[in-house]
């Protein structure tokens, strides 16, 4: 049995979600400045849907090293016109924020997700909030912004370090009210983790998984994945590595994944799907 088959493999294996990344920011790392305008970040909605994303996940503060902290007004006028756009299409929608705010204003917009990378740590409204919002919340293993990662990212045991410091997370998120079926987990590759606790905790999914509730992983285009090319590699030739990753996640028991390129990821997955006899 693998953890993807569920009890004893008398279930299929299930075909994970794919969650296309829209950062209408200036600074994401492999897609900062592309999609500010809303309707560049529609055309790549679209792209991302056509090469089958399920949903889309829509970010107005990157968060990657270094970079501008934003306001939360900044945040929303630059997330909320492409949030309501693509509810408005009856696009599935996840907004990616630590602010509470941001989370109410992209729900009142029609977004039905809100994937937090704190886990309700960088703002203490958010779980409340999110509790009487009635939508899907993805917590993330987060240890604070990245200013803060050279003096957090000291692992003994990094699976069992996220798992527990996930668990704190669950109890935190069930005591605000959220709805346990609509609670996800993420182990927050790259956030506060070197290469080598990267790829442990890819081997460790599984004692993630087991804690009940759905996974969503973010391996895409991440430096952990950058390192096993040629240092002058373009982001995009991280986009097949992304795919191989997928289709572990997959055979983990994962639920979704968080990708920029879409078309790469399903293809794989169809690859797996089709193999595995997986259920949609
Ligand atoms: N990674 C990034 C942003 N948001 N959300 C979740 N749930 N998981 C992640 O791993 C994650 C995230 C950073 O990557 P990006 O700058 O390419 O969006």
């Amino acid at each position: 049995m693998t953890a993807a088959t569920g009890e004893a493999g008398a279930r299929a294996p299930r075909r994970p979600e794919v969650w296309g990344v829209l950062n209408v920011t200036p600074d994401s790392f492999s897609d900062g400045g592309r999609y500010l305008d809303p309707g560049a970040a529609l055309a790549q909605a679209r792209r991302l849907l056509a090469a089958g994303a399920d949903v889309i996940d829509v970010g107005g503060e990157s968060t990657r090293p270094g970079a501008e902290a934003v306001t939360a007004l900044e945040e929303r006028e630059r997330a909320m016109p492409v949030v309501r756009a693509l509810a408005e299409a009856g696009i599935r929608v996840s907004i990616d924020t630590l602010n509470a705010e941001t989370a109410v204003a992209a729900v009142r917009a029609g977004a039905r997700i809100v994937n937090d990378v704190s886990g309700g740590l960088a703002d203490p409204a958010m779980l409340p909030t999110v509790a009487g919002l009635g939508v899907d919340y993805v917590a993330m293993h987060w240890r604070g912004r990245s200013e803060v990662w050279d003096a957090v990212s000291d692992y003994a045991d990094v699976v069992a370090e996220v798992r527990d410091e996930l668990r704190s997370r669950i109890d935190a998120a069930l005591a605000a009210g959220i709805a346990p079926e609509r609670l996800w987990l993420d182990p927050g590759l790259g956030f506060a983790k070197r290469a080598d606790d990267n790829w442990t905790l890819l081997r460790g999914l599984p004692a993630i998984v087991a804690l009940g509730f759905p996974v969503l992983v973010g391996a895409s285009r991440k430096r952990f994945l950058g390192a096993l090319l040629p240092p002058d590699a373009p982001v995009e030739r991280r986009d097949a590595p992304t795919a191989v990753v997928s289709v572990l996640c997959a055979e983990a028991g994962v639920r979704a994944v968080r990708v920029h390129d879409a078309a790469s990821t399903t293809q794989a997955l169809d690859v797996w799907a089709a193999w595995t006899g997986a259920a949609a």
